[in-house]
């Protein structure tokens, strides 16, 4: 089989980037050729992302990609989950997706759980109920002219594959998300469609990963210079393309996705959609190759980067590895909270809302930046082990490695608490495991690799470098810290 270069576009919550991977067999090189800012921006009270810069942002890339490889394969994109782009008849954009920290998504819960009541919902969509699932992003939207114009409706990666190619589809992966797809027959839900008043034909036909979506049209190879490429569906869903890229050589692995969010769990051949899986959080989103992603979504390490911009923003220093450094020195367990709490969700102050939540379980609260940090850190460790031992209880899989994946792996202090938590050894890496899993996708699907998630881990347990945390200390201290956090 040959070697190829692919093109893997990875759009994350602060920036996006272009990378490009040389694959063949026994070859797996990733390297970045662009990255540009994501930033949010606020209009009239809502939360908005600047989708027509980040497109912008993914030509400049691909135009990069193609120079320096002297052209591409194929394009993979993936981002995050549940925002979606309104399309008019025309198939024009009408207006900016809304981002998932918007607060007025929230507003529509209530009437979404009066027509379909939450434990019913849970047995058809199996996911973790978050206030900003597309299927309450969507109800909130209703009755605005906006709504009343739009016939289709796009996440993220298909609009920008739509852009690229001018074919309209829904990778189903990242469709898993919205909570209008059914985790049992795994095509789009049309009780909860017509029980919630939705349009039928909203949402376009499902793609699986591996398929093409489209070739760029004759405007886009004039913008990059790039030929008749194919965009190929990938794991459109960022954390679907990072579970494909944990480098786990059996089943019996957890993993920890760990970026803005970090998305904790294990992978099943199929969904668990019980009430006590319901009650815990856990989520029933689908993986590549037919699998299911059970796993349950943590704050992630949003809570240091909203901390450090707070800091930055009031003059102070700002510097996260020098802060990590400092956090390593001081006493572990200072205060602990609950990082799901919804409290932490929106944009904002979050060394103050931590403080908040100690005093409200009666603990002096953390007095300075280190101990803010240990603060964080601790309690993402902690929340890590509750939900990969919750994970195993709930799902039956057991489980006795965590692979740490995403740029999380590049913090020591983290990764080693992780595994002093779960009492398991950490294989923290590959730090860009989206970007690899997106690549590994597309050169499956031109053949270039051949065979399941084995031999795609396989591969990239020979070519990725890993770095492996023993488990130290005692259980004791963190079911003492355990206790803290409920108060
Ligand atoms: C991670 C992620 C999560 C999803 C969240 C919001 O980047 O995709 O999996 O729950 O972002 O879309």
């Amino acid at each position: 089989s040959r070697e190829l270069t692919l093109a893997a576009v990875d759009l994350g919550a602060s920036s996006g980037r272009v990378m490009t991977a040389r694959v063949g067999p026994g070859r797996l090189d990733l390297a970045e050729v662009h990255r540009f800012p994501n930033r949010p921006v606020r209009t009239a009270g809502t939360l908005q992302w600047d989708v027509l810069s980040l497109y912008a942002g993914v030509l400049d890339g691909l135009r990069a990609a193609g120079r320096e490889s002297s052209g591409v394969d194929a394009i993979g994109i993936d981002s995050w989950a549940v925002d979606v782009g309104l399309l008019d008849a025309d198939g024009a954009l009408l207006g900016n997706p809304v981002h998932y920290r918007d607060a007025r998504h929230g507003t529509a819960v209530p009437a979404v759980h009066a027509a379909v009541p939450p434990a019913e919902l849970y047995r058809v969509n199996g996911l973790q109920h978050l206030p900003f699932n597309t299927v309450f992003q969507l109800a909130a939207m209703r009755g605005t002219a906006r709504f009343a114009a739009a016939r289709q409706a796009l996440l993220v990666p298909d609009l920008l594959a739509y852009w690229l190619t001018g074919a309209r589809a829904a990778e189903v992966t990242n469709a898993s998300t919205t909570g209008l797809l059914d985790a049992t027959t795994r095509q789009w839900a049309p009780g909860l469609l017509e029980r919630l008043e939705l349009p039928r034909d909203l949402l376009p036909g499902l793609v699986q990963p591996g398929e093409e979506v489209g070739r760029l049209t004759a405007e886009v190879r004039a913008e990059t210079g790039l030929g008749e490429v194919p965009v190929i569906a990938v794991g459109s869903h960022d954390t679907a393309s990072a579970v494909v890229g944990v480098p786990a050589s059996s089943d019996r692995f957890a993993y920890v996705s760990c970026g803005t969010w970090s998305l904790v769990g294990v992978e099943l051949d199929g969904p668990v959609l019980t009430e006590a899986g319901r009650a815990a959080g856990f989520t029933n989103e689908l993986g590549v190759d037919g699998t299911v992603r059970y796993l349950h979504n943590v704050m992630g390490l949003w809570l240091l980067q909203e901390s450090l911009r707070t800091w930055a923003a009031s003059g102070l220093p700002a510097d996260l590895p020098d802060l990590l450094a400092a956090a390593g020195r001081v006493p572990a367990f200072t205060a602990v909270v609950d990082v799901d709490d919804p409290r932490f969700l929106p944009p904002g102050d979050v060394p103050g809302r931590l403080a908040q939540a100690c005093g409200e379980t009666g603990q002096a609260p953390p007095q300075g930046q280190a101990e803010t940090v240990r603060c964080i850190v601790d309690s993402l460790a902690l929340a890590y082990r509750r939900t990969v031992r919750r994970a195993q209880e709930l799902s039956g899989r057991a489980v006795d490695v965590v692979h740490l994946v995403g740029g999380g792996a590049r913090n020591a202090l983290l990764c080693q608490l992780t595994a002093d938590a779960c009492g398991l050894p950490v294989l923290a890496g590959p730090v860009e495991a989206a970007a690899l899993g997106n690549a590994l996708v597309q050169a499956r699907a031109l053949g270039a690799v051949t065979g399941g998630l084995g031999e795609m881990r396989r591969l990239l347990r020979d070519t990725q470098q890993l770095v492996e945390y023993r488990p130290s200390g005692s259980a004791a201290a963190w079911d003492a810290a355990e206790a803290r956090v409920a108060g």
